[in-house]
């Protein structure tokens, strides 16, 4: 059917009137962190309501934080673990602002697509639940029952359940992905896409590979035990604010920290804790002793050139007993490092050979080396090497099952490594589902379900009828925004639980429903009195989140709610006994999922329990050799072509993922706007630009160019070459066929592009 309306898929590609650059902070947090954390709780919470709500993050009653992954100390909880970004998480879901009926019937789908994506937030909770009928131009209210009949009807109409895709953020409590992802396959199909497709699957890849788990092998403690840090491709200051007190302490003790980021982020320069009078009056403490700026995707070089200095000059401190017992491949990997040339080394990474010596150096002293990383490795076609190459940096010193040494991929939504967990997966393993049928009685489709990436092209090919996403923004999360806006259109249904607007409810397929829903910060009472849920964060420790502010609407459901609703519509099952009491969940994830034994319990005591982990406590590796796998990988062509740069697309200090909270990114010293691209000044001179000029920026991909519009550029020490620019404006460069090979995760941190000066 044709639409009457034609929303817009991007912002507004304007440029930014109001924007100002100075120079990049040198140091993270201080009094500036405070005044920001406070202004942002007040101004969209009210006082009491902040207070109310900044006393119970992260303790041990209180709520999981909405931000992000990063463990809290079981011993400080007892004081309020400050954090600026967790503070803006907060504000933004418990803010006051409310997007009611009456404001959906003011502006037209269309009207609202023209809005920035800061604006669409700022309007504030959803409060009721909305249906945009096909050919409608407005939302209009939708009884739940209505919405859920709807909802049912048009999946039972479906030919086959492969025709629906379920996709989910990572935000989602265990217990309600647990009866999603059970409601999924019930339904016949594991179309359950994620927000890890697009985020650290890559380094489930590449660990489940070479170690025989996905999962980090490091617990908090261990970075107490650590005399080596490597903060790889991953920025603390912003991202996870809470790690910067972790890597505090360690500088304290003396211990190297060692940053490999193209960015000299202020996160890993110094820290000045606001919680210490030092740390606001005083200078801070210095993070990172060293400091690599490698180039983008120069991570396999640089990696490759530390383990060749290793090994060909540091023999004491390959770790031959741990290699002889625990692993494979080691003799490939020794022939491959020496046999490489320090030329294409030195190229590919942009680092000289002296600095990788002297980094190397530290390393191979080390008897307790933990690495960090996050996107700055997962999202390149060439991802799975890079998180390959760290696992054979630390296989080299033997840092496994060792206290203070191990893997740690710093995840990022607070719960997306519950809700793999949990079986949200379009891979399950067969011990999962076997089990899963045999407590369920029924046998579970095997058939692999469509990722992230392919349930664009299978919506878009037209083979998929109903989009159902459980939290998150997929339009403007996934990659190629302009196609993944007309895959979306194709389909007869989409359907979005969220807790606020964004553009993902404007870009739908010919009918829309909006689901609205509790967030963590909010009480959750059901028939058996008030819910508490559980969540896993990124060292895998499983704690209960408890939220005690009044909901933002008297209309919302919690998840687990809507999912028990969704499945007595479709499926005719009354799990009216699920959303009455999490336990009677709780009590079937024990039963299905090893590791959640008598959980019930275990989640009751008050930091809850620690799942274990073969690597980490017996130096068990679970591939079919039993032994930890060296791989070689090959230093890939970064050669883009004359007048291209690569672009890498990235996070400023003022968003959560696509929610944009403000238009700054103090650590780097931007100010008012968010359509700019960080240069090297060598590189404007070179090609006769100048700082502040507005051009368009332009993807490459197999003869075909994408645009996105109107940036200023920004003069920043960044390798030669290399470009960023900020996640989501940018996500229209991104070539839906450009995929990391194994993990198929976008490669949105390395774009073959150009830019092109804009009259104006
Ligand atoms: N406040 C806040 N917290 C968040 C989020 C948020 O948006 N806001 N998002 C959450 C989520 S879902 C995630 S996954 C994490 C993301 O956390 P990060 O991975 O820290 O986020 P990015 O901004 O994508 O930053 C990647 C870092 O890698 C660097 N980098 C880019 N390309 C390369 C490269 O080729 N090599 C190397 N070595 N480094 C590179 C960038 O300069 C940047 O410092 O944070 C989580 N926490
Ligand atoms: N170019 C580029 N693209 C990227 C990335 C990148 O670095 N560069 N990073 C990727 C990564 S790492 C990730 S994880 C994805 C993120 O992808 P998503 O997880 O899909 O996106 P978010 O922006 O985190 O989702 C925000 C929305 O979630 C909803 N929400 C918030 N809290 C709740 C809740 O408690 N329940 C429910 N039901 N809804 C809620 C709100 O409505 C909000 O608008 O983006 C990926 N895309
Ligand atoms: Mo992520």
């Amino acid at each position: 059917m044709t639409h009457l309306r034609k929303p817009e898929y991007l912002p507004p590609q304007v440029l930014d009137a109001h924007l100002q650059v100075s120079a990049p902070a040198e140091s993270a947090g201080g009094l500036a962190a405070v005044r920001v954390a406070l202004t942002a709780s007040v101004q969209q919470m009210g006082v009491a309501r902040a207070v109310s709500a900044l006393l119970d993050v992260n303790q041990a009653t209180g709520f999981d934080c909405p931000g992000c992954a990063w463990p809290d100390p079981d011993d400080r909880r007892s004081v309020a673990e400050f954090c600026e970004n967790g503070a803006k998480a907060v504000a933004e879901e418990a803010t006051r602002a409310r997007m009611t009926p009456e404001l959906f019937a003011a502006h037209s789908v269309d009207e609202l697509s023209r809005q920035t994506d800061l604006w669409l937030g700022q309007q504030g909770r959803l409060t009721h639940p909305m249906y945009l009928a096909a050919g409608a131009s407005h939302y209009a209210p939708i009884a739940w029952q209505t919405a859920f009949e709807k909802i049912g009807n048009r999946l039972k109409s479906l030919a086959s359940a492969s025709e629906a895709v379920f996709y989910t953020s990572g935000r989602t409590s265990n217990e309600a992905a647990f009866i999603y992802q059970l409601f999924v396959r019930l339904l016949g199909t594991n179309n359950l896409p994620d927000c890890s497709n697009m985020c650290h699957e890559s380094s489930g890849y590449a660990m489940s590979q070479t170690i025989g788990s996905a999962k980090g092998t490091v617990s908090l403690r261990d970075f107490d035990a650590a005399d080596c840090l490597v903060v790889i491709g991953q920025n603390p200051g912003t991202n996870h604010p809470r790690m910067l007190r972790t890597l505090q302490d360690a500088a304290r003790r003396g211990c190297q920290i060692i940053s490999i980021n193209p960015l000299a982020e202020a996160g890993l320069k110094r820290f000045r804790d606001p919680q210490e009078l030092s740390g606001i009056f005083g200078a801070g403490t210095p993070l990172a002793t060293h400091h690599l700026p490698v180039k983008i995707n120069g991570d396999v070089a640089l990696l490759k050139g530390i383990q060749k200095v290793i090994v060909e000059n540091h023999p004491s401190a390959v770790d031959r007993e741990f290699i002889a017992a625990h692993t494979a491949g080691f003799a490939a990997l020794d022939r491959d490092l020496r046999s490489e040339s320090w030329d294409a080394i030195v190229q590919s990474s942009g680092i000289a050979e002296s600095d990788i010596r002297r980094v190397a150096a530290v390393i191979a002293r080390s008897r307790a080396m933990i690495c960090c990383w996050a996107m700055g490795l997962t999202q390149h076609q060439n991802a799975v090497a890079n998180i390959q190459e760290i696992i054979n940096l630390l296989l080299l010193g033997g840092h496994f099952g060792r206290p203070g040494a191990g893997a740690c991929p710093v995840r990022g939504h607070s719960n997306v490594q519950g809700d793999r967990t949990m079986g949200i997966w379009e891979r399950p393993s067969p011990e999962f589902l076997r089990s899963l049928g045999a407590e369920f009685q029924f046998t579970p489709p095997s058939a692999a379900g469509y990722n992230t990436v392919e349930a664009i092209e299978a919506m878009h090919a037209g083979k998929v009828k109903v989009f159902f996403a459980l939290g998150g923004n997929f339009l403007s999360a996934a990659p190629d925004t302009s196609y993944t806006a007309s895959a979306l259109q194709q389909c007869e249904l989409t359907v979005q639980v969220s807790t606020k607007l964004n553009r993902s409810h404007l870009i739908t397929g010919a009918e829309a429903i909006i689901l609205p829903c509790l967030g963590r910060t909010e009480r959750d009472m059901q028939q058996s009195g008030a819910q508490f849920v559980c969540v896993e964060n990124s060292m895998g420790v499983v704690h209960a989140s408890q939220g005690r502010l009044d909901p933002a609407s008297p209309h919302l459901m919690s998840e687990p709610a809507i999912v028990a609703a969704l499945a007595r519509a479709t499926l005719s099952s009354d799990w009216s006994h699920f959303a009455a009491n999490y336990d009677t969940i709780r009590d079937r994830i024990a039963r299905v999922i090893p590791g959640f034994e008598n959980l019930n319990a275990r989640i009751r005591q008050p930091n809850g329990f620690e799942l274990p982990h073969p690597v980490r406590d017996r130096r068990e590796f679970r591939t079919p050799s039993e032994r930890a796998q060296f791989t070689v990988h090959a230093i890939p062509n970064l050669n883009v072509g004359e007048n291209r740069f690569l672009l890498t697309t990235i996070r400023s200090h003022d968003q959560f993922n696509t929610s944009i909270y403000s238009l700054n990114d103090r650590y780097r010293g931007i100010h008012g706007g968010r359509r700019i691209v960080l240069m090297n000044a060598d590189d404007i001179l070179a090609h006769k630009l100048a700082a502040g000029d507005a051009v368009d920026i332009v993807s490459h991909h197999l003869g075909i160019q994408r645009r996105a519009k109107n940036f200023r550029i920004v003069a920043y020490e960044i390798p030669r070459g290399c470009l960023a620019s900020y996640f989501p404006e940018t996500n229209v460069l991104v070539p839906i066929e450009s995929v990391a090979e194994l993990s198929h995760t976008p490669t949105s941190k390395s774009l073959i592009v150009s830019v092109e000066r804009v009259a104006q």
